[in-house]
């Protein structure tokens, strides 16, 4: 996908509550994204021609695999950093539900009639509370009007902040291309280095790379076999998680978790940024407990796409 424009409305509700500033103390120990460096990263990173074990390679140049490209995109990359996959990371709320929270969202019992339509993600207009009235939302482009059953539907069409795809195995020595494409994101593995719980092959360091701007990229090898665990800092709480299954052929690596430190959170608080609308966007934990992320079925399929985690979170 192509990055996303952000309406000034959504900067601004992200920005008023927080969301953005939750990922500032990543990084500082990472100097790629100095911005009085940006004309000469990519030739400095190109030269250094190696990912750090921990820090990966990080690039504020334009990513050649940015929005809508395909896989030949690869090739741009010089020969001995050259991606295998690519991870996209996203904002997946809808530009109009974040005006609506901006404003107030609906009142009661309007609003809980919609969560619980939207929490198995099956919209049924006669359950809600007035289904037929309609909403006028302001927007950067001018007033338009919904039904309360169309912001339903909007509520079950969020999936949140997201990994894409959510689940992928490789083999090792691969190296996975990160891509924003939108802004605020950043990878780190659960690792007790950064407080968590260990989820990563035994050895494997606290992986991390620094906040990457929007249309920039990170690239990581992975090595070592085993499960790989990661989350977006400024966004775990918000669900941003995912997997990495790393081996051979269909080998299918049990998951390592050793109690070092915070678990994946339980709770998501998506809720508090689209005011009081609950798309039942699954938690960090319950992402990672889930069935399609499973690492047998990860290594079966390949990749696991985050609706699919979504989907079967929703499932009644
Ligand atoms: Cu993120």
């Amino acid at each position: 996908m192509r990055p996303t424009d952000l309406s000034t409305t959504r900067r601004r509700l992200l920005q008023s509550l927080g969301v953005g500033a939750a990922g500032a103390g990543l990084g500082t120990t990472v100097g790629a994204a100095d911005p009085t460096a940006a004309p000469n990263s990519m030739a400095q990173n190109s030269q250094s021609n190696s990912i750090d074990p921990i820090f990966g390679l990080a690039s504020a140049e334009p990513n050649p695999c940015g929005g809508d490209a395909d896989a030949s995109c690869f090739e741009s990359f010089p020969a001995a950093v050259r991606p295998d996959h690519e991870v996209e990371m996203h904002i997946g709320l809808p530009g109009l539900l974040l005006a609506l929270a901006e404003q107030g969202g609906f009142s009661e019992p309007t609003t809980t009639t919609v969560n619980l339509e939207a929490a198995d993600g099956d919209i049924v207009a006669r359950n809600l509370h007035r289904p037929d009235a309609t909403v006028e939302i302001e927007t950067p482009d001018g007033t338009v009007t919904r039904t309360v059953a169309e912001i339903a539907e909007l509520v079950t069409a969020t999936v949140g902040f997201h990994f894409e795809p959510a689940g992928i195995h490789v083999n090792p020595g691969d190296v996975v291309l990160f891509s924003a494409e939108t802004p605020d994101h950043a990878v780190a593995a659960y690792h007790e280095r950064h407080g968590r719980q260990n989820r990563v092959p035994d050895s494997v360091g606290p992986i991390a790379s620094p906040q990457i701007p929007v249309g920039g990229s990170w690239l990581y090898r992975f090595e070592t076999e085993g499960v790989y665990d990661l989350y977006c800092p400024p966004h775990q709480v918000f669900g941003m998680v995912m997997r990495v299954v790393v081996s051979e052929g269909d080998s299918v690596p049990s998951l390592s978790v050793e109690d070092t430190g915070r678990p994946p959170g339980e709770e998501t608080f998506l809720p508090d940024i689209l005011g009081g609308f609950d798309p039942n966007v699954p938690s960090s934990h319950a992402a990672l407990t889930a069935e399609p992320l499973e690492p047998s079925n990860i290594v079966e399929n390949g990749t696991v796409s985050w609706e699919v985690v979504v989907e079967s979170h929703r499932e009644p």
